[in-house]
């Protein structure tokens, strides 16, 4: 059976991601070998437990699998497996990060975490997740120039003496110092979690520190940076594996999705060419033109700049919210989220700021120039409204040179 209104809506979002400059950090395309993946017969398997403790039979091909892809989990961080254990099977991101907090704490436990607004996670102690309602979250802010200031989450540690501690953020865009929150929760005698999803490709590709050797924990999510499919993976020091995995499964999980984790397993093989490297490179590179010509323009960033894949734009100078921001910039053809910025006098949904990353545009094959470009538009558009149907027209006809492949 041909399902046409299907199909007529796959190819119009083909025709929407060819037509539009996808500006969203947490975005990306993978590969064909990993869409291909994704659509292959492992789609068909059960297979809950772990490789060769199954609970169904046909089971030769999955146990395999999922070896080997935890195989390229540890060594694109480049681990042992005497010390460290990898789970493959997580859902997604914000599960994942829940599937950890209930492994190692018990209810009630306090957290400490980036506050929400200031570029933490919902799933990182938000009050709206259930990793903020089942344990006690405990805050800590960015500084007033927005970065991230360890002597008073020191400090705070030490007042709150809390259980565990999360870095690895969703808005932050300067590097993170892992071994001085490793130093922390040491002091205090918490558990470190990172989350690392936005910026994993960056990391595997040697263009931000690594938290590793310093973290207990580490999730990450498949699809940002990284370049895999849509999932996540756990990975911690081996003495707590049965704590957080039994979380997994069969705590929050049935089914571990196999045609996903064959898609990891390839992005994973991927992320360890030659040519990540460089993309992982480019990926910075683009964000920090974007950042100079932004600031250029009179765009006041959040921290002032960037170190990493995205830039935090504090739009309060420019007389215009993150969500008329976003929508205008869309009605252009570029596509952007708008985010709260550190102490916005906005709302969630309407905003301060916008966040703008780079990964998507630099799997395309945009560079330098092409940031230039990219943020002359932007400046038009929001400067100049009415120009936005005109400067669509310009997009459109600037990324049919950039074929999504
Ligand atoms: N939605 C993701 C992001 O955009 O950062 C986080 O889950």
């Amino acid at each position: 059976m041909k399902d046409i209104e299907i199909i007529n809506l796959i190819k119009a979002e083909e025709k929407r991601q060819q037509n539009t400059l996808d500006l969203i950090a947490s975005e990306n395309y993978p590969s064909k070998a990993v869409r291909e993946a994704l659509g292959s017969i492992f789609v068909a398997k059960y297979a809950e437990g772990r490789p060769y403790k199954r609970y169904y039979g046909g089971m030769e091909n999955v146990d395999k699998l999922e070896t080997l892809v935890g195989e390229r989990a540890l060594k694109v961080f480049n681990l042992n497996s005497q010390e460290w254990a990898v789970n493959v099977q997580p859902h997604s991101g914000g599960v994942a990060n829940y599937e950890i907090l209930r492994g190692l704490l018990s209810q009630g436990d306090k957290i400490l975490c980036l506050h929400l607004p200031h570029g933490g996670h919902l799933s990182q102690g938000s009050a709206a997740s259930l990793t903020g309602r089942d344990f006690k979250p405990v805050y800590y802010y960015l500084d007033k120039n927005g970065f991230l200031d360890y002597d008073a989450i020191e400090k705070l540690a030490m007042e709150e003496k809390p259980k565990l501690i999360i870095t690895g953020y969703t808005a932050y865009p300067r590097k993170i110092d892992f071994k001085r929150f490793s130093e922390i929760a040491k002091k205090v005698g918490a558990y470190l979690l990172t989350d690392t999803s936005h910026i994993t490709g960056l990391i595997v590709g040697g263009v931000h520190p690594s938290p590793f050797p310093w973290t207990d924990v580490l999730m990450t999510t498949t699809h940002k940076t990284l370049r895999g499919p849509r999932g996540a993976m756990i990975i911690c020091r081996k003495e707590l594996e049965q704590k957080i995995f039994t979380k997994v499964f069969p705590g929050l999980q049935g089914g571990p999705h196999m045609h996903t984790i064959a898609a990891i397993g390839i992005a994973l093989k991927e992320a360890m060419s030659p040519s990540f490297k460089k993309y992982a490179g480019q990926i910075i590179k683009n964000s920090q033109t974007l950042a100079l010509e932004l600031k250029k323009y009179g765009f006041n960033l959040i921290s002032g700049g960037t170190d990493n894949h995205l830039v935090l734009v504090d739009l309060r100078n420019k007389n215009i919210t993150g969500k008329l921001a976003q929508e205008l910039l869309e009605s252009a053809g570029i596509v952007t989220n708008k985010n709260t910025i550190p102490y916005d006098p906005g709302t969630p949904f309407d905003p301060s700021g916008i966040r703008l990353g780079t990964p998507a545009l630099t799997t395309r094959g945009m560079k330098e120039k092409e940031m230039k470009l990219i943020a002359g538009w932007i400046n038009e558009v929001i400067n100049n409204p009415k120009e936005a149907g005109a400067i669509k027209k310009k997009v459109q006809k600037f990324c049919k040179k950039f074929p999504l492949s």
